[in-house]
């Protein structure tokens, strides 16, 4: 039985057009789930829309449409910025679609069936914006004295029967859950977070509404519909065949990993455990919740105008490049502010000068020198020794990091030795031996390429389009590109011709200024 590892972005609300905060946590899920296929998992890899809910209604009342259609066309969105990051999503999940609403009319029953639900009248603050009620003690004052929920969004009083769910119960187990796995929340500090907000207590959870319609029907009670979250989260259960529990449920569910961001935290950590948990199902192995972007130091909304579209971005700087920057600029967990001119600095200083030019120097050498022909090596001196073993061994800090969720200290190790192997470079200048000791010329050669068909299967998740290029002009068949091949063991044959090579990262040049002309 295959290692399995089951990874999932936020289902997104499906009236707000994609921007570059939604294509960050997808983009952060493909990287994990990448990295995990290389590493002899069995991925599943979800992404999906979050359809329901009066948010929803609302946006296609505005614009005099019916609500599915609205659904209809922007799902489709978000569909395409899959492709358009290069997401290697499997599935991909509608709440309109029957599967996930018999999962989440499934789910329903067994929080019934365990007397976990019951009926009475809510009266309280509801933000239709974020689909979330609050209590009066948690609302601020905005400008004109109106009644803000934390996020900022305008909330209204609602007074109507609803259908509960007693997670004030579920105080006390939560707890013990989270004590028995501390692991469970990362980053660490969202972990003391959701300790200390269940500490405080936990009052019962209004599940149903009944003035709109525009949701999952409450079994047996068609008055009511599901209260939207409730809806959503069950996304990540119905992806997997539930209520079937044989097939993928058993083999991810128990390896599921949900991705999202800070703002929803309380939904995936608080209640998503307990609804599981009532209905005799185990919650999720982790939930790591990522830091916000602003845009010089804004919020990124619709009405301010300021949300950045993916796209145009991947057009002017490439999707690697982008990928790269969104990985590498921020630890995981911390806020960043958008700037561009940050971007540049990471595509030229790291991407093209020290990745991009390692892998250019020795294979162009290798065109140049010896009309393609990868040599075979000599004896390895102690400095080919290290610095191959260095390569073969990034993979044990790598792992680390990237089990923690850390994409940045992956990139910090592997750069260590992007930086040491153009210091071996510079070093052996094998430009140098060309005429002095054309066999020691050859090993140093062969180093390189060795150097980069490490670097590049490692950096596979991260910039999969150039990683996988660079493989091409190694001559690396596409089944001998996983973790596996790290090593000697497969490493590359001597006396083979390679493909001709070509940069990989350009330069990035602002559109105006000239390309600088070819060093001599
Ligand atoms: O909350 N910076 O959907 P949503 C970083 N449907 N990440 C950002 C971001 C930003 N500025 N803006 C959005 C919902 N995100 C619910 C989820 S899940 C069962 C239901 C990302 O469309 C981030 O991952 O509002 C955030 O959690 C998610 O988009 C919210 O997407």
């Amino acid at each position: 039985m295959p290692k399995t590892f089951y990874i999932t972005t936020p289902i997104y609300y499906v009236n707000d057009k994609p921007h570059i905060g939604h294509a960050y946590t997808t983009i952060a899920c493909d990287v994990l789930a990448r990295f995990k296929r290389l590493d002899g998992f069995q991925v599943k890899f979800l992404s999906g829309t979050d359809e329901h809910g009066q948010k929803v209604a609302k946006a296609a009342r505005d614009q005099g449409i019916e609500p599915i259609d609205l659904c209809d066309r922007n799902s489709k969105n978000f569909r395409d910025l899959a492709g358009v990051i290069g997401a290697s999503n499997d599935d991909f999940i509608r709440t309109t679609e029957p599967r996930h609403i018999a999962a989440c009319q499934a789910l329903w029953k067994d929080l019934e069936k365990s007397g976990h639900i019951y009926l009475a009248k809510y009266a309280g603050w509801y933000a239709v914006r974020d689909e979330a009620f609050y209590d009066e003690g948690e609302l601020t004052k905005g400008p004109s004295g109106d009644k803000l929920a934390p996020s900022g969004a305008p909330v209204e009083w609602v007074e109507e029967e609803s259908y509960f769910f007693k997670l004030s119960a579920f105080q006390e187990p939560l707890l013990k859950f989270y004590d028995a796995n501390p692991d469970f929340i990362g980053p660490k500090s969202r972990f003391n977070e959701v300790y200390s907000f269940v500490k405080g207590g936990l009052r019962d959870l209004s599940i149903s509404r009944t003035t709109f319609s525009w949701g999952v029907a409450v079994p047996g009670n068609e008055k009511h519909v599901m209260y939207v979250w409730i809806d959503a989260l069950t996304n990540y259960i119905a992806a997997l065949g539930y209520p079937d529990k044989t097939k993928d449920y058993a083999a991810y569910w128990p390896h599921a990993m949900h991705v999202v961001g800070k703002d929803i935290i309380r939904f995936h950590c608080v209640y998503w455990p307990a609804f599981l948990m009532a209905a005799n199902l185990a919650p999720p192995k982790r939930v790591f919740a990522h830091g916000w972007w602003t845009v010089e130091g804004q919020k990124m909304s619709k009405s301010l105008g300021n949300a950045i579209d993916p796209n145009a971005l991947i057009e002017k700087y490439g999707l690697d490049q982008i990928r790269y920057f969104l990985m590498r600029e921020i630890p995981f967990g911390n806020d960043g502010d958008f700037s561009e001119s940050a971007i540049s600095g990471r595509i030229n200083g790291e991407l093209a000068n020290e990745f991009g030019n390692l892998a250019q120097r020795g294979l162009g050498f290798i065109a140049k020198t010896l009309g393609s022909v990868l040599p075979a090596p000599g004896a390895y001196t102690p400095e080919d020794n290290e610095i191959l073993k260095a390569c073969a061994e990034l993979i044990v800090p790598a792992r680390v990091a990237m089990d923690a969720q850390g994409f940045d200290k992956a990139l910090d190790a592997i750069w260590a030795v992007v930086r040491a192997a153009n210091q071996y470079v510079d070093k052996q200048a094998p430009w140098a031996l060309k005429k002095t000791d054309p066999a020691r010329m050859n090993t140093v050669l062969y180093v390189m390429a060795e150097i980069v068909r490490h670097l590049a299967i490692i950096m596979q998740p991260f910039v999969p389009t150039s990683a996988n290029k660079m493989l091409d002009q190694l001559g690396v068949a596409a089944d001998a590109r996983s973790f596996a091949h790290l090593g000697r063991n497969h490493a590359l044959k001597g006396g083979t011709t390679l493909p001709a090579p070509s940069p990989v990262f350009p330069r990035y040049v602002p559109p105006g200024e000239s390309k600088p002309g070819k060093s001599t």
